[in-house]
């Protein structure tokens, strides 16, 4: 088995180098100010949690401090990111959401 280079019948095997792109965890931070139902609400919208599903989410942050919300390409990552750091600011919560490479 193995690809002939045609002209010596040298069969050389090629390992096919597919490359997955990394991916980034997206995590929301707890602090002692940002009401529990923004959070909810965030979840929700940018991380398509049901609203149980959500609510349970912001628990765990609540209790152990931050928690990892989803995990995505970096430009999807990015993007969730600015999105919550953005509503955030516009309601003056200090509520900060972060990525990092997996
Ligand atoms: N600790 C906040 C409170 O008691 C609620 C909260 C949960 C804030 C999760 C941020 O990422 C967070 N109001």
């Amino acid at each position: 088995p193995g690809d002939d280079d045609g002209e010596s019948g040298v069969v050389l095997d090629t390992k096919p180098v597919t490359k997955r792109p990394p991916l980034y965890k997206v995590m929301i931070l707890n602090d002692d100010y940002t009401p529990m139902e923004f959070v909810v609400h965030v979840l929700e919208r940018f991380f398509g949690l049901n609203h149980a599903q959500a609510f349970e989410l912001m628990l765990t942050v609540h209790k152990k401090g931050l928690a990892v919300v989803g995990v995505f390409s970096f430009e999807v990552a990015e993007t969730k990111v600015t999105q919550v750091m953005d509503l955030a600011r516009r309601h003056q919560h200090p509520l900060q959401c972060t990525m990092e490479k997996e």
